[in-house]
């Protein structure tokens, strides 16, 4: 698949003439999570999806805004994605004739910010253009992976055995890496203990921002457990200090939030902030700014992984076609449907092999069906924009 080995296909995710958009449908689904997921600021129980369709006469193409409900990850939600989707980028693409990604892409661009609700228009937008190609995202956007490594995120949870209770049964169904949720006063004693009780495994933690550079001295302790990444340990925006604490530590930093655009990628890279890149599709804009960081970090020779949202089936399955570019080279936080859900959106569900790995689908676009009958049974709102 693609026909560069190193570089996704970023100028050419066009359609096979140009497209004129002339629907979007903007829907609201509540699913129940199987169990609560706690991080440090704070714990979730249901999850509500931010579902896009965009239609191109007969065809159509599905996406997802990874927004939170509330502002607590940034400061996106579902009702300001809602919002700005509504009221100025549908507005800005619906009733145009799009050439590709790019001039879609720039047609979003005056608008400031909110790279969750222009990555749930880009998201549809592949998946349309992928296909009209009659051809899978993963190689629409360059692929070249048939199945995926994946490790699974963790949540706080309440005592040590029950932690070690989930750690034990995620690498039993094979996952290849675990990443702790950290908070301060659930951080060095929960990493020992994890450590001591699992020498070998591929083990990271995350801390979503919780820390600041007065913890420097805590965080240098978890440099003896050989962890394969600290991820985001401190503010949400910041590089500056993130690059401060990498110069002390040995432990390889991974930014996910503070990376919300291609230029940030960048500067986080020539600032030294971090050594590891989460690459969140739905955080940075979309697939423009996705494939940019991707070939960046490749020409850097820096490590790239596909991060998770709690997405529905939609969003998973754009992060399995891009998890299927050359330059993601470690595990990703792409879990099974069923690690969240106990239905999912699309048919069949994305399942994890043994091995520790998920099929990148070859069907056309996002390589599922979406059960459109089960998103009408959970939906809580849904508005139809035409042009
Ligand atoms: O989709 O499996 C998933 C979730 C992975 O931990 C995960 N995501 O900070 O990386 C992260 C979190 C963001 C959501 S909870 C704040
Ligand atoms: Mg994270």
């Amino acid at each position: 698949m693609g026909a560069e080995p190193n570089a996704s296909n970023v100028a050419t995710l066009a359609p096979p003439t140009p497209v004129r958009l002339d629907g979007l449908e903007l829907r609201l689904v509540r699913l129940p999570l199987l169990e609560p997921f706690r991080v440090s600021f704070g714990q979730i129980t249901s999850r509500l999806l931010f579902l896009l369709r965009l239609d191109a006469g007969a065809h159509s193409g599905w996406g997802e805004c990874v927004a939170w409900e509330a502002p607590l990850y940034s400061y996106e939600t579902v009702g300001t994605a809602r919002h700005v989707i509504r009221d100025y980028l549908a507005p800005a693409i619906l009733g145009a004739e799009i050439r590709d990604l790019a001039d879609l892409t720039a047609r979003l661009a005056a608008y400031r910010g909110h790279p969750m609700a222009k990555a749930g228009i880009e998201l549809a937008f592949v998946d349309l253009v992928a296909r009209l190609r009659g051809e899978s995202i993963a190689r629409a956007i360059g692929g070249v992976r048939e199945r995926v490594g994946v490790g699974v995120s963790l949540g706080i949870q309440p005592t040590l055995d029950a932690l070690d209770e989930r750690v034990r049964h995620f690498l039993g169904l094979g996952y290849r890496r675990i990443k702790l949720k950290i908070k301060p006063g659930a951080d060095v004693s929960v990493v020992r203990e994890i450590r001591r009780r699992h020498p070998q495994i591929l083990l990271s933690v995350d801390a979503n921002g919780a820390y600041t550079l007065a913890d420097a001295g805590l965080l240098c302790q978890l440099d003896t457990y050989r962890l394969l990444m600290i991820e985001q340990p401190l503010a949400h925006d910041d590089l500056v200090d993130h690059a401060r604490l990498q110069e002390t530590l040995s432990t390889a930093i991974c930014l996910d939030e503070s990376i919300t655009s291609h230029d940030r990628a960048r500067q986080a890279l020539e600032t030294r902030a971090c050594r590891i890149v989460n690459m969140k599709v739905g955080r940075v804009g979309g697939y423009s700014e996705a494939l940019r960081i991707h070939d960046l970090c490749v020409e850097r020779g820096v490590p790239l992984w596909c991060g998770g949202m709690l997405e529905s089936g939609i969003g998973r399955a754009h992060n399995v076609a891009l998890a299927s570019l050359p330059g993601f080279t470690l595990p990703g936080d792409i879990s099974a449907s069923g690690r969240y859900f106990e239905r999912d959106v699309i048919v069949p569900p994305v399942e994890v092999a043994p091995d520790g790995t998920v099929a990148v689908p070859t069907a056309a676009g996002l390589g599922f069906d979406v059960d459109v009958a089960f998103l009408e049974a959970r939906t809580e709102s849904v508005e139809r924009l035409r042009r």
